[in-house]
């Protein structure tokens, strides 16, 4: 009923634009970097996907250049301004050679929220009870970048996935870096989890103008389950979710919010349920929300992307919404990428009606859907909707509609909190049936069942916790003005403090390789934040004290808001609650870092360095040896460190050792 009324209104007001219907058909785009165009002419049009660059012994190296034009950045490989999907093999050496050709950061600067932390906020006076604030500063774009390898379960250690340190110049501006390029070599373990991942920046203090400029692209790591389900005739498409501005609290009313109110028939927003009132809350230092716990105006609407293509807010024409052509009876594997700097997805396949039709989940963040022993789940088809928060990956099996119907991918409304942005409900595509060929390769056959899915994560419910850590989310708006906010996450216990992440402190936590424990992840704000940690992947426990069924294996995931939304009394709120299990192995020690993934929140200070120590160094604690800095054959300036007289790494570990 709902979508007959839209409907219905679409054919009423064709000759108005309140749906934010647009021309966009993208016709003239050429994405061939040239020295004129770097990122190319155009946009891609709706309907167009990623190419594959496939690693082989062949074509080994991929070369990432990042290209300017305006305050657009690209990613160009193979002379194609479109960033690739890279497909690497489980046990592949997945080679990137990352090139900056940054022309002007100062560009970058305007893709920034409005005024964000142009100067540090105060001094905070103390107050017994609640841990004391340490206000931010403001960081300035640079232009220098990086590579992370977002999921991969490879040492945060050059050349691999280390972050902290390694970046490349820009062509113009300050040298911070000391170098234009660096290689990085990445050992995809055997066990590493076939599935979706992905690639962008992570320079603290850049990554949202970075992001926002273009800066991500996928990596598919393919399994046994790949080649099976290719034998079945079953494809894969990969699907990008982009954003590409960040208004946040930007005080501007833009059209497609005005309309969004105004449109009858959408969706409420999905609300993450509150915590309970009698959440509980450990004896120790709170968080002081009396201040802290703003709202934020809601008048502005971001614009996000699909596959590079605009979306359209609320309800559009289906000539406005991304065209996926099935051939009926047949079925896909979708494999889809939230890469928004901090807009939330909540996806659900429907058809004409509006009814939801169900999908099979193959997996959740690049982790098959699987029990604690590796075991398959059932393919089981669901209707649910599926919240995928920024940075978060989902797969799923999507048969092809009937002949003479068609189905609509969509994403509701989120309610991210008071605090947090409006994500309006939007369609994303059409899918649409062909009819038979007659070539035989209709693919009616059942998908194949997946096989047994084991990697460094396997078996770690049945490992017994060895420590409990309570990690807490705060923000500290400017007082009187909620659009100046400085971001925390912190450990909270005896003597915590609120301090935004700081390249060169120490380490927040200290673990030994082979560690497991479980962290109480607690959200002391009015907004949605989004918990990542490198490396590894964890189990959800419980969300608000509610324990899951089914834990699920994820590297991001949703913390909900404070509750009751409205309350700004310390004694009253409660923090919102997610517990998960992690595991820490020797394999992926060094300096992990953890963090919001709005990477608008981690820029300004909502990120910390777990410390995974390796074995034979325990007892030294986190006390790091600076060795300073070293060129590596064919990768190219990296920091060396060791851990007391242990093993050298080659790379960096600790922050201590980054250049002022
Ligand atoms: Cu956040």
């Amino acid at each position: 009923m709902r979508f007959l009324i839209l409907f219905l209104l679409i054919c009423c007001a064709s000759t108005t634009s309140w749906a934010d219907a647009d021309e966009y058909a993208g016709m003239a785009w050429q994405p061939y970097s040239t020295a004129q165009h770097p990122c190319g002419i155009g946009i891609p049009p709706r309907g167009d996907f990623p190419h594959d660059r496939w690693v082989n012994a062949r074509r080994p190296v991929v070369r990432l250049t990042v290209r300017q034009e305006g305050t657009r950045l690209c990613y160009v490989a193979d002379g194609i301004a479109e960033a690739p999907v890279i497909r690497v093999r489980q046990g592949d050496t997945l080679t990137i050679t990352l090139r900056n050709e940054i022309t002007d950061p100062a560009l970058l600067e305007a893709l920034l929220p409005a005024g964000k932390l142009a100067s540090p906020n105060g001094s905070v006076p103390h107050q017994a009870g609640v841990m004391d604030i340490v206000p931010g500063t403001a960081h300035a774009v640079t232009g220098r970048t990086n590579l992370h390898v977002h999921g991969f379960s490879v040492p945060p250690v050059a050349p691999q996935d280390e972050v902290l340190m390694g970046c490349v110049d820009p062509a113009a501006g300050t040298a911070l870096c000391g170098q234009r390029e660096m290689t990085y070599r990445y050992n995809v373990p055997t066990n590493m989890s076939p599935g979706l991942y992905w690639y962008h920046p992570h320079v603290h203090g850049e990554v949202t103008a970075q992001m926002l400029a273009g800066l991500s692209g996928a990596i598919v790591v393919e399994g046994a389950d790949d080649k099976a389900r290719d034998a079945a005739g079953i494809p894969d498409r990969v699907f990008i979710v982009r954003q590409e501005q960040d208004t946040d609290a930007k005080a501007v009313a833009t059209k497609a919010a005005a309309k969004m109110v105004a449109l009858p028939g959408v969706k409420m927003p999905v609300t993450l349920v509150p915590p309970p009132a009698g959440n509980s809350v450990v004896a120790g230092l709170r968080v002081d929300t009396r201040h802290e716990l703003g709202c934020s105006n809601k008048t502005a609407v971001d614009e996000i992307s699909l596959n590079g293509a605009p979306v359209v807010d609320g309800a559009a024409k289906d000539a406005d919404l991304t065209p996926v052509t099935m051939t009926a009876g047949t079925t896909q594997l979708w494999r889809v990428l939230n890469a928004a700097t901090d807009a939330f997805l909540d996806l659900v396949l429907m058809d004409e009606t509006g009814k939801p039709v169900p999908v099979r989940i193959v997996a959740r963040d690049g982790a098959p859907v699987t029990d604690d022993a590796g075991r398959p789940g059932a393919l089981t088809p669901t209707a649910d909707a599926q919240l995928v928060p920024p940075a978060g990956r989902v797969e799923f099996l999507v048969s092809a509609p009937a002949l003479g119907h068609k189905y609509y991918w969509l994403s509701h409304a989120v309610d991210t909190g008071c605090a947090g942005d409006v994500v309006p409900e939007r369609r994303l595509a059409v899918v649409t049936p062909l009819p038979y060929t007659d070539d035989g390769d209709q693919g009616h056959a059942a998908p194949p069942a997946p096989g047994a899915s084991s990697s460094l994560f396997t078996g770690l419910l049945a490992r017994k916790t060895d420590r409990e850590r309570i990690v807490a989310f705060a923000e500290y708006p400017r007082p009187g003005d909620a659009d100046q906010t400085d971001f925390y996450i912190t450990e909270r216990r005896p003597g915590a403090l609120l301090r935004p992440f700081d390249m060169l402190g120490p380490p927040a936590i200290t673990v030994p390789a082979g560690a497991v424990e479980e962290w109480v992840v607690e959200n002391w704000t009015n907004e949605l934040h989004a918990f990542h940690m490198h490396q590894v992947h964890f189990r959800v426990l419980s969300v608000n004290g509610k324990a899951l069924a089914d834990p699920p294996l994820l590297d991001t995931v949703t913390v909900p808001a404070a509750g009751p939304a409205d309350v700004t009394s310390a004694a009253q709120v409660a923090p919102g609650q997610v517990r998960i299990k992690i595991y820490f192995p020797e394999a992926l020690a060094g300096d992990i870092p953890f963090h919001c993934h709005l990477v608008d929140h981690e820029d300004n200070g909502m990120m910390g360095v777990v410390r995974v120590v390796p074995h034979g160094n325990a007892e030294r604690g986190d006390g790091v040896e600076k060795t300073g800095w070293s060129d590596l054959p064919g990768v190219g300036r990296v920091p060396i460190c060791r851990f007391g007289a242990g093993r050298a790494w080659a790379g960096a570990a600790s922050a201590s050792l980054a250049p002022r």
